[in-house]
């Protein structure tokens, strides 16, 4: 049963345009087919349509529960089956977490993703899981968890604690997803993410890039995330971070333009949601990520850390905002007045350091 926070199913975008749910093959190809400058063109008119186009919003992730996943995911560090040398650590106490969670609502994050390395929560993680979404929420955060599959009443009882998103990915295309992984099937997902939607929740559902798939393999899974009968809130799209020891250590970089092409082709098919550029920041340059955000781009994970690998460091994307003026959504359902002023303070706190640079120079 959907309870009464459940999202008003979209239909038109703010331009009054009808959203679609049922793009083809064809023309999602016919997208990414465009001359580069058309397609940045195109999606940025998009952007602007629906959002604040100098705005992002800021998540920042933690590992609550790390590594010896049973899943066989090729590009995960935290599989068991793959020989990262990572070390396993058991679900965090809650009092931990809501420390990382102070330390990120100073730091400017609006939003705290929580995730598990678990095929699916057990009965006995669930109390607290729930404690943790209904302390970090009681915090002034938006909360989110990425926990793996989830049934109906695992999914309820979540919405119930008061989370508002949560992140479950499709990964790739259904033709290139069992060269990925083995041990849940594509409908796994899809009966997860249905769920969540169900329970009333805000759906993040994405994919990663750069694993070896080919151009119809990214075509493909935009048109599952597209044509569902709600777009996710949010689509994380991530470039393959690669990891020593992981089947996809080795696969070719991908084209970057292709990874910019896939943000912008997203924008386009899914105009009213945030798209997040992902994992793989750490490998882009700034004018990379400052097409990104050209491209629709407007949710990043902020902190030094993903999950288990490195992303920039707060104070640079900080300086990176503050050069290209883009200013850290703030949070839609409240206004947060202490929230409102550690962004602004953080962004002071870089300005004053810049003209401290620039008055030495
Ligand atoms: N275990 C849960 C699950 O898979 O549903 C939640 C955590 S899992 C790490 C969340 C997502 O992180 C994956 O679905 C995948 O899209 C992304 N991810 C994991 N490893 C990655 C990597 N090396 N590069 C990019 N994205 C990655
Ligand atoms: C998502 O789409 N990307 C995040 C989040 N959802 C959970 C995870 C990225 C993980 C990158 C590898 C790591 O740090 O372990
Ligand atoms: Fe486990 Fe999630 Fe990693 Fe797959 S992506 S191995 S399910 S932690």
């Amino acid at each position: 049963m959907p309870n009464a926070q459940a999202p008003v199913a979209q239909s038109k975008s703010s331009s009054n345009q009808a959203l679609r749910h049922d793009w083809n093959v064809d023309e999602i190809t016919a997208l990414f087919d465009l001359p580069f400058n058309d397609l940045m063109f195109r999606a940025q008119n998009v952007h602007r349509e629906n959002f604040d186009a100098n705005e992002v919003q800021v998540s920042t992730l933690l590992s609550i529960k790390t590594g010896a996943c049973p899943e066989d995911c090729k590009y995960c560090p935290q599989s068991a089956h793959n020989d990262t040398g990572l070390e396993a650590e058991r679900l965090m106490k809650v009092k931990e977490v809501i420390c990382e969670a102070e330390v990120a609502k100073q730091a400017g994050a609006s939003r705290f993703c929580m995730g598990a390395a678990w095929k699916n929560p057990r009965a006995k993680d669930m109390p607290y899981v729930l404690e943790m979404v209904r302390e970090v929420k009681a915090m002034g955060l938006e909360t989110c968890m990425t926990l793996g599959m989830l049934d109906g009443d695992q999914a309820q009882a979540l919405a119930d604690a008061g989370l508002d998103y949560y992140n479950h990915n499709l990964d790739t295309s259904p033709e290139y997803y069992g060269s990925i992984i083995t041990t849940r099937t594509y409908q796994d997902r899809l009966d997860t993410l249905s769920n969540v939607r169900d329970a009333g929740m805000k759906v993040c559902a994405g994919g990663i890039v750069g694993m070896g798939e080919n151009l119809r393999d990214r075509v493909g899974l935009l048109q599952q995330l597209a044509n569902m009968p709600i777009h996710p809130e949010s689509v994380p799209i991530n470039m393959l971070v690669k990891v020593e020891g992981t089947p996809l250590d080795q696969v070719d970089d991908l084209e970057p333009f292709d990874f910019v092409r896939t943000i912008a082709v997203a924008r386009i098919l899914m105009p009213t949601s945030h798209v997040r550029l992902s994992a793989g920041r750490e490998e882009m340059n700034e004018q990379m990520q400052a097409l990104c955000f050209m491209a629709g781009a407007n949710s990043i994970f902020y902190g030094e850390r993903l999950l288990t690998t490195d992303n920039p460091a707060a104070d640079r994307d900080r300086a990176l905002f503050n050069k290209l003026g883009i200013r850290p959504e703030k949070r839609q359902d409240v206004s947060d007045e202490a929230h409102i002023g550690a962004i602004e303070q953080a962004l002071q706190d870089v300005e004053d350091e810049q003209s401290f640079y620039n008055a030495g120079a």
